[in-house]
């Protein structure tokens, strides 16, 4: 077939293949999220709907989109992990930031009623992206803690400040005064002792976020017989399903009792 002589300004596309053997990672956050969870008057700190939302809308991207072995979302943001040997869109950058910014993006609208009912989304949101690659299984695994050290280290001080807002009658800016310079033990100490409030018998989905996997369970199906003369069967079918997590992700426990998660470092 002939070339136009303006097939030449293909040549103007650069190149973005991930680096080969790297976990590709994908993470979105919310744009001018402060803004938009105002508008939707989210509660403080945590708002459930907006945090349901935001996991509905990560499983959608799980099941639309090919080889995601792995995500974590907090607050307004979710990583998405590829598995390492993906070869998805020729494991090219833009290609699979754009198509996990999307599916997320119009999931959140689609799913919004779900989880928002009568109140109604009052203009698109949207989410930027990035990619990182890692090497090693221990980076990754460095990338995920770093997130849900992230997600512990803001919900504390949220925690804590509307606390002191909504039970204490502080000021906004009484709260922030309050807890300037404190760490974390003092933080924990002023819930405890000024409001009875153990910080670890807070919900597990506010303190440690969500973490999305594959799990195999076996679901028992009736199969109908096409002769009348036969009787129903039950078939057990092992079926992929995203399962969330709320639990600790930084020690060994949930990679050794995860063990698929993970490729091999070699
Ligand atoms: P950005 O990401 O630079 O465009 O700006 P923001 O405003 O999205 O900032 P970011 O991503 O650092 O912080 C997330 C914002 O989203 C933060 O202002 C609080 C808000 N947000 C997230 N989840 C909740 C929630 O459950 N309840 C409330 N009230 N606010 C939330
Ligand atoms: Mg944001
Ligand atoms: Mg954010
Ligand atoms: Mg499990």
């Amino acid at each position: 077939m002939a070339k136009s002589k303006f097939e030449y300004v293909r040549n103007f596309e650069t190149d973005d293949t991930c680096l080969r053997n790297c976990y590709i990672v994908v993470r979105l956050d919310g744009r001018n999220f402060h803004r938009f969870a105002e508008q939707h008057k989210f509660t403080k700190p945590n708002d459930n709907r907006a945090l349901g939302l935001m996991s509905r809308s990560a499983r959608s991207v799980m099941e639309e989109l090919e080889d995601i072995v792995i995500a974590y979302g907090q607050s307004d943001e979710f990583s998405f992990v590829f598995k390492r040997s993906s070869t998805w869109f020729k494991r090219r950058a833009s290609k699979l930031m754009t198509h996990v910014a999307s599916q997320f993006s119009s999931s959140y609208v689609f799913y919004w009623k779900e989880f928002f009912l009568d109140q109604p989304i009052l203009y698109p949101p949207s989410f930027d992206g990035r990619v990182i690659l890692y090497p090693s299984n221990r980076n990754l695994r460095d990338y995920l803690s770093w997130r849900q050290a992230d997600c512990h280290i803001n919900n504390l001080y949220n925690t804590v400040f509307w606390t002191l807002v909504q039970r204490g009658g502080m000021t906004t800016a009484q709260a922030e005064d309050r807890l300037k310079g404190t760490l974390a033990a003092d933080k924990n100490e002023i819930l405890f002792s000024e409001f009875d409030i153990n910080y670890n018998n807070e919900s597990d989905l506010h303190r440690k976020g969500t973490t999305l996997i594959w799990e195999k369970r076996d679901e028992t199906v009736i199969k109908r017989m096409k002769s009348p003369d036969e009787e129903e069967k039950h078939v057990i079918r092992s079926r992929r399903r995203v399962q969330a997590h709320h639990c600790d992700i930084i020690g060994e426990q949930f990679w050794e009792e995860h063990p698929d998660i993970l490729e091999d470092d070699n």
